[in-house]
């Protein structure tokens, strides 16, 4: 127990508003990372307060509660579209906040952009990677703000790495201190009304060059299938839910786990609906099947491109030819594919875009997500090509030599393709078929107006 209790507040920031469309790949999910810092607080004994902006709460009613509870410690949740956000909310939280409270920052910005969080003297202490044991340590000496592996304090400029969590000693996420059923999920993501995100790992086996692994870099560390399922069933008991998002990347990839897990929920009797990431390269007969038997409906997969020349610089180890077959696989299987694509490669020609979108109509997954390519500062092909994040979302593509698809231009591309995956007329009667849920109809009908009103049907239709 600690020698005294205190009172955090985590914040997420909210995400600046994109298009409708992306929605269905950013969907809405609580914040895993700032609840799982809050289960280990509660375990050291702490009050724990979480916020999310992305509930539609007003930034101003979080300053006015905390300039009324006035909190021992406030940590604010970083990612680099949310930096302006956060730099926002800590210029307002700090006179609000008492005298020698802390205000401190961390998550995967703060992680690999450092210096914009160490820079600016706003924050009495940035955390670096998995925080749940700096963040305990840090109450701890409260309100000193100790030297210690992961806690990099006001005025310093880097710290020992911190330690890394072996998956299985965590904490459940404290779910309890958020409206769980205010988190629709976006309709690519769920089948009945609500849904649940479960982490199965730390760390991650893969190192495709776009992507950014500050936080948890290094060794992966899977949970046992045990914990897992132990979880699976907590969600069921205690908030009435069984459709569940795996939202890690790589579950499949450690197939023991995998298999370990569809045996026991094949042996409980009790029914879970789940999705979750796929390989192209892992995803083979028997184990879809396996997966489908057990309550799996859909896989997502990152395919990324179109191109085989972009496909062979995101290092992904497969070309469009395994893509096409995997989700046909899939399909075989009975199971549904959302297919994730990127746009905007550094080097990435128009035509190469149109490989991409063309691949998205041929295979005909039953959801396709478009992103924009964004250089995020922690991968290989940012540092490769010298890029940069811009200095507002969406503008974050800094201008480069290296990006024949300038920002404006990719903005419209990717608009486009969602419009023509999904305005296909036989793709509309066949999801109308598909689909048996009242929400999803709703949230679909809802995206699909809101898109037509910011961009204009003419300019969906365009070439
Ligand atoms: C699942 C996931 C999602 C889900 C759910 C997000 C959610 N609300 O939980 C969805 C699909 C909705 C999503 C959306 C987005 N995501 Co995302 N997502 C992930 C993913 C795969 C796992 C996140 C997770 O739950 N990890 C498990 C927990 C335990 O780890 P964690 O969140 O990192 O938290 C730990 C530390 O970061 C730290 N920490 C976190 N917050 C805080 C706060 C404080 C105060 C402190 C001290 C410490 C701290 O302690 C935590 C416990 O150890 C990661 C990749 C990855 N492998 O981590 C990407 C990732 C976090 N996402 C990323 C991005 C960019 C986004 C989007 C902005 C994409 C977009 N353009 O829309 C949106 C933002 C949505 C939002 N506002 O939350 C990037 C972030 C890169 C960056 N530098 O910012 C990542 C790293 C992917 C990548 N490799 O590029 N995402
Ligand atoms: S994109 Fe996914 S699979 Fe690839 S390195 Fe990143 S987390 Fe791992």
């Amino acid at each position: 127990m600690p020698t005294r209790s205190l009172h955090v507040v985590l914040i997420q920031p909210h995400t600046p508003a994109d298009g409708p469309f992306e929605r269905l790949g950013r969907s809405d999910l609580p914040p895993l990372g700032l609840l799982y810092l809050a289960a280990a607080l509660e375990r050291a004994g702490h009050r724990v307060t979480v916020f999310d902006l992305n509930l539609a709460l007003r930034t101003g009613r979080v300053v006015r509660r905390i300039a009324r509870e006035r909190p021992d410690v406030v940590g604010i949740g970083t990612l680099a579209p949310c930096q302006p956000v956060v730099e926002d909310l800590a210029r307002r939280l700090r006179p609000v906040m008492a005298p020698g409270a802390l205000l401190i920052a961390g998550g995967a910005d703060a992680t690999t952009r450092t210096a914009l969080y160490t820079g600016g003297g706003q924050f009495d202490a940035v955390l670096v990677g998995e925080a749940e044991r700096s963040l305990v340590e840090l109450c701890a000496a409260f309100p000193r703000v100790p030297r210690i592996p992961g806690v990099i304090p006001a005025g310093d400029e880097d710290c020992a790495p911190p330690a890394r969590i072996v998956a299985d000693e965590a904490a459940f996420p404290a779910r309890h201190l958020l409206p769980l059923r205010r988190y629709r999920g976006g309709p690519a993501y769920k089948r009945g009304r609500y849904t649940a995100s479960i982490f199965t790992h730390r760390g991650c086996p893969y190192r495709c060059t776009f992507c950014e692994q500050g936080v948890h870099a290094g060794k992966v560390r899977f949970r046992s299938a045990g914990s897992i399922f132990e979880e699976l069933q907590q969600l069921r008991h205690d908030h009435g839910i069984r459709d569940i998002r795996f939202i890690d990347d790589v579950l499949i990839s450690r197939r023991s786990v995998l298999w370990e897990l569809i045996e026991l929920l094949l042996g409980s009797g009790e029914r879970f609906d789940w999705l979750c990431t796929g390989r192209i390269d892992l995803a083979d007969d028997e184990l879809l099947r396996a997966m489908h038997r057990a309550g799996c409906y859909r896989v997502e997969y990152g395919i990324e491109s179109g191109s085989d020349r972009i496909l062979a610089m995101t290092d992904k180890g497969f070309d469009v030819a395994a893509a096409e077959a995997a989700v046909q696989r899939t399909r075989a299987a009975g199971i549904e594919t959302i297919a994730n694509f990127i746009m905007g490669f550094p080097t990435e020609t128009e035509d190469e875009i149109e490989q991409t979108i063309e691949l998205a109509l041929r295979l005909d997954a039953e959801y396709a997500i478009f992103f924009p390519f964004c250089p995020y500062q922690g991968a290989e092909i940012t540092r490769e090509f010298g890029l940069r994040w811009g200095p507002e979302y969406p503008a974050f593509r800094a201008p480069s030599p290296h990006y024949p698809v300038d920002t404006d231009r990719l903005i419209g591309r990717v608009d486009q393709a969602y419009s023509r995956f999904y305005f296909r007329p036989g793709y509309v009667a066949r999801r109308l078929t598909a689909v048996r849920n009242g929400w999803i109809y709703w949230d679909l009908g809802r995206m699909a107006a809101a898109h037509a009103a910011r961009r204009g049907w003419a300019r969906m239709a365009g070439s």
